[in-house]
């Protein structure tokens, strides 16, 4: 109860589930603290850019993994961002949590194959909910 949860999805590496991580957003925040609501924003540009833009978000993002309790990464849609981040995660040995949807996506074998991370593919997104009451249990 009350945790603070980085949740990670894809951006610059596609918006195709995008509805999806606002669920899972909508979904997490009704018992705890999502630090990355604008992952699950439908609306704003993934490619806004102005001077400095990058790394506003770097340094802004990087202070927010610091700060959370776990981090819950949706991963069907491949981003460079969500690797670096989840490898971040684990430098600051925080929980961290894969989602991906196994008929749409192969898992790179640098998340898959890493035991610090606990993976769950999933075949219809429907089952990641009760996966996430015992994550947040
Ligand atoms: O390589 P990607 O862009 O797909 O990386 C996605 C991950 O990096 C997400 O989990 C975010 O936490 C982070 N990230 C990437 N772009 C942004 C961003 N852009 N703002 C905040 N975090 C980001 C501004 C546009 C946004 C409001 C839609």
């Amino acid at each position: 109860m009350n945790k603070k949860v980085y949740f990670a999805g894809s951006i610059r590496g596609g918006r195709s589930d995008a509805a999806l991580y606002r669920r899972m957003i909508d979904y997490i925040g009704r018992t705890d603290a999502v630090l990355t609501e604008h992952v699950g924003d439908l609306y704003k540009s993934a490619f806004e850019r102005g001077p400095g833009h990058d790394g506003t978000i770097y340094a802004a993002d990087t202070a927010m993994l610091r700060e959370a309790d776990l981090v819950i990464a949706e991963c069907t849609t491949p981003s460079l961002g969500v690797g670096y981040e989840l490898a971040y995660a684990e430098r600051f040995l925080k929980p961290c949590f894969i989602f991906y949807d196994r008929s749409r996506t192969s898992l790179s074998a640098m998340l898959g194959g890493d035991p610090y991370f606990r993976v769950f593919p999933y075949s219809d997104p429907e089952e990641i909910f009760p996966i996430l009451d015992r994550i947040l249990e």
